[in-house]
Formats: C-alpha cells, sequence, structure tokens
C-alpha cells in the first residue's frame, strides 16, 4: 500500500529527487496518490494509513523545511472530515492547490528576481536552485546582457545540472571549483542563491559552501539576494527549534577503498551551511522582496504561525521561560 509513498521517499533520500521545492511537490504528490490508492471507508484507519505515509516522507532529510510545510499543508487536508471520502477529498485538493501555488511561486519569483539584474550585470550562484536560476533566466529572456558564474559544487556536483540549464537558455556561463569564488568575486555584481530553509531571524540554509561565498560577497561589497518560496521559511524556529543540517556519507566526498587506507582520518559531510541575516540584502519570495529581518512576518502572513500559536504551545513566558 505505501509503494507510492515509499518510492518518492527512497527517490529523495538517494537525491534522485532533490532541490527543495521539487522535493515538496513530490511529497505532495505521495500524499495525494497515496491518498487515492488507500481503500480505507472508516476515516480513523484513512487518517492512521495517511500518518504513515507522512512519517516516511518526513525522515528522509532532515533540512529543507518544504519538505514538513508541505506535509504540514496537504495533511491538513485530514481536518474536521468526518467519512474517509471527505478526508480523501481533503488531501487531494491540498496536494494540488500546494503543486499549483509552488509551480506560480517559482514562476512569480523569477519576475520579482530579474528586476534585481540589471544590464550587463555578472552573476554568481552556487548549487542548483530552480528559483534562483529562474531569476537568470527571465533576465536574460529580458534581453539584459548577462554573464554567469556557476561552481561545481562538491560532493554531489549539482553545479553541473546548473551549467546544463545555462547552456540550454544560451547564458554566457564560467564554471569554477568551489574554493575559486574569492578569486572572482571582485568580477561579480551580483550574488543569486537559492535556499532549503529560512529561520525567524533571517538566516538562511542552503548547501555547503553558501556562507563562504556570502563572506567573500561581503567583503567584497557585492549584493547578494536568496530567491526563496514563503513555504521554505521555518515556523517552528520561532519556538526556538534549530534547523537540522544534514551531515551525509563520508563516502561522497571519499571513496570507501581510500578512505578505509586512513583509519585516522575521519571525514565529514554536512550538506549544508548557515548564512546570517547580516549577510543578506534581500530575500525575493513570491509576496515579494524582504529583507532578511522580516522573515518573522512572511512566517505568521502566509504560513499561519503568529505570536499566538507560540503562547498556546509554551505560555506567555516562552519556550525558555524568559519574559
Ligand atoms: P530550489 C538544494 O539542496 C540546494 O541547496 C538549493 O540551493 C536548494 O535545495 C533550493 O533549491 P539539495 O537538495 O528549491 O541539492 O530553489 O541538497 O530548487
Amino acid at each position: 500500500m505505501l509503494m507510492i509513498v515509499s518510492e518518492t521517499a527512497d527517490k529523495i533520500k538517494s537525491m534522485e529527487i532533490r532541490g527543495a521545492g521539487r522535493i515538496a511537490r513530490a511529497v505532495a504528490e505521495a500524499l495525494r496518490d497515496h491518498a487515492l490508492a488507500v481503500p480505507a471507508r472508516d476515516p480513523d484507519v484513512f487518517r492512521q494509513e495517511m500518518e504513515r505515509a507522512a512519517a516516511m516522507l518526513l525522515a528522509t532529510r532532515p533540512t529543507a523545511v518544504s519538505l514538513p510545510n508541505a506535509v504540514h499543508v496537504v495533511m491538513a487536508g485530514l481536518d474536521h472530515a468526518k467519512t474517509a471520502e471527505d478526508a480523501r477529498a481533503g488531501v487531494v485538493r491540498r496536494a494540488d492547490d500546494f503543486i499549483r501555488s509552488s509551480q506560480h511561486a517559482v514562476e512569480q519569483i523569477a519576475q520579482f528576481g530579474a528586476s534585481h539584474i540589471r544590464d550587463g550585470d555578472t552573476i554568481l550562484t552556487h548549487c542548483n536552485s530552480e528559483v534562483a536560476l529562474g531569476c537568470i533566466i527571465e533576465a536574460h529572456r529580458q534581453g539584459k546582457e548577462i554573464e554567469v558564474f556557476a561552481t561545481e559544487v562538491r560532493p554531489r556536483n549539482q553545479g553541473l545540472i546548473t551549467i546544463r540549464t545555462l547552456n540550454d537558455a544560451g547564458i554566457k556561463t564560467n564554471f569554477i571549483v568551489d574554493s575559486a569564488v574569492r578569486s572572482f568575486i571582485h568580477d561579480i555584481d551580483l550574488v543569486i542563491v537559492g535556499a532549503d530553509a529560512v529561520t525567524v531571524n533571517g538566516a538562511v540554509v542552503n548547501k555547503i559552501g553558501t556562507a563562504q561565498v556570502a563572506h567573500s560577497a561581503r567583503e567584497a561589497r557585492v549584493n547578494m539576494i536568496v530567491a526563496a518560496e514563503t513555504y521554505k521559511f521555518a515556523p517552528r524556529t520561532i519556538l526556538g527549534e534549530l534547523i537540522r543540517i544534514e551531515e551525509r556519507a563520508g563516502s561522497e566526498v571519499l571513496p570507501d577503498e581510500i578512505a578505509r587506507t586512513l583509519p585516522h582520518v575521519t571525514v565529514r559531510n554536512p550538506a549544508f551551511d548557515v548564512t546570517p541575516a547580516g549577510y543578506i540584502d534581500l530575500i525575493v519570495t513570491e509576496k515579494g522582496a524582504i529583507p532578511p529581518q522580516m522573515a518573522y512576518v512572511i512566517i505568521r502572513d502566509y504560513l499561519g504561525w503568529g505570536i499566538d500559536e507560540f503562547h498556546l504551545a509554551f505560555g506567555p513566558a516562552g519556550p525558555n521561560g524568559d519574559e
């Protein structure tokens, strides 16, 4: 019964499906297809089946908050349903709405983001972000003369996907190793990256190396913008919850046959890092561009997590008992 869901879960774990937005849409699709396949007529049994599926998807990768946000949105379709049919219809409707609005958000951000790119700009991007690339490609489509520097993105080489996409769009692109960012930063007018999570204090969690890019950009006074749909903002950071940084297998960095010969060496392979709000000029969302310090407003207004829920969960003193 959980076939559809376990297939999607495996693809997310192995990164066959990757990129925070694509993961979110795949999860919504898997929950929808599962809801349609579950024969349960009893609403409680149906709910249990859906909760098992949601748990399986939530356990795949820990960092991209778009994943639990998508699960939360779709599973809310079960709320107030008195029959299994109502619950099923609720899940299907919410999944379809989520997928549609996610695609719309990507298009909207491309429009907003492109307006921050000027004719003649040289742009640096790191990793492979659908939304960041959307902004660059839209600027090119509008006839702006642009050039891109794209990093390799060790160890998974997502930079290869990026340069293929840019090449297909006919955009002049330079491919560099991650450690060359500092050497080229003075040739760059604007850095654009995506996000896996944005916390309430406006920090951006994105592919490992993003924080180093941001540091170089700040030192060279190059603006850095982040393209992120509102479902990449992390509501539970209001409660003091930290984003868990995924650490992947060392074999992605160093082949096992070499690692085996080096008993005193441990390979560390964090997949993401955290760029503080102070290094980021703007976050471009589908609701418009905001300074990162306004992340709380996005969480409150578009994800429905406000200070009221905060008080309901912990009382007016907050999670640590501080007034
Ligand atoms: P979009 C990716 O993570 C990258 O960190 C990328 O910047 C981010 O998700 C956002 O991608 P991974 O799945 O949603 O490659 O903008 O580890 O496509």
